[in-house]
């Protein structure tokens, strides 16, 4: 079994992407299934093989220790790594070819706590994998892709796995697209354009985080992707592929 976590920003669409990597396996005739690690998800957009709500009731723990929401949420998903070995027997009864593992929205509770690094580094799999959703929708100027890209770094020092970078709603940004993945290959462009929109110490701070970034491979092999569209899911199946499979491509 090989794993696919995915990951990214609230809302990044991550779940609808889990629904669409599901589809494409599937129809390629590959057994893939999926494990929600969201306990506080209401509505998804695919059949969960394997639901962590079924362990952990975000709604009763609300009640019964008369805590907020986000209070909830943090509970709820430090809980997650107690369940380990009933979510583990699951997913060997399902044993799938590709596990696909959908995570909680609020990305920090899930990296930044204990426990989302403890099931990745313990559920039981031949190859894992993550996938770091870049929300188009939430790069509108070179700052904020900054500050998502060291979002990106800082969630792939969390999970210690290697990471896909993945860039999201490509269908409705227009022109940005091209602006965007031009600031990927070409540093010095991303340069000039930060200087353009800020100066003084935010200018220094983000040029700086930038220099820091790109020593480590900065918003690496950016793939974009519409999760409507299915626009450049090729391209994601192939740095799936890559990974999981050490260059041997999914049969289809
Ligand atoms: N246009 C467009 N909308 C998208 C795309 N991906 C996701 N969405 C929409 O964005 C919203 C959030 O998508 P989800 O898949 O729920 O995102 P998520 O990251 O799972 O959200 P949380 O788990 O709540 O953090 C939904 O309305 C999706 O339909 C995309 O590629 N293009
Ligand atoms: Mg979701």
């Amino acid at each position: 079994m090989k794993t696919i976590f995915v990951s990214g920003t609230a809302g990044s669409g991550k779940s609808l992407l889990t629904s669409k990597l599901l589809e494409h396996y599937t129809n390629s005739g590959v057994f893939a299934a999926v494990l929600n690690l969201d306990p506080g998800v209401e509505n998804m957009p695919y059949t969960c093989d394997i639901d962590v709500r079924d362990y952990i009731d975000y709604v009763s723990i609300m009640q019964q220790y008369d805590l907020g929401p986000n209070g909830a949420l943090v509970m709820a998903n430090d809980l997650i790594a107690s369940k380990i070995d009933e979510i583990q027997n699951e997913v060997h009864n399902v044993n799938p070819d590709y596990l696909i593992v959908d995570t909680p929205g609020q990305i920090e509770l899930f990296a930044y706590r204990s426990s989302g690094p403890f099931i990745v580094e313990n559920l039981t799999s031949e190859e894992k994998t993550s996938i770091f959703l870049f929300d188009g929708a939430l790069i509108t100027s070179p700052v904020n892709f900054v500050s998502i890209a060291l979002l990106a770094t800082s969630i792939r020092l969390r999970l210690n796995l290697p990471a896909i970078n993945v860039l999201t709603k490509t269908d409705i940004i227009g022109d940005k697209l091209k602006e965007i993945l031009h600031w990927t290959t070409s540093l010095s462009t991303l340069e000039n354009a930060i200087a353009k929109e800020v100066d003084g110490d935010t200018y220094s701070l983000t040029s700086n985080i930038l220099r820091g970034l790109n020593l480590g491979g900065f918003a690496q092999g950016l793939i974009p992707i519409s999760n409507t569209t299915g626009d450049g899911f090729i391209n994601l199946e192939g740095a799936l592929s890559r990974i999981l499979n050490l260059g041997e491509e999914v049969e289809d």
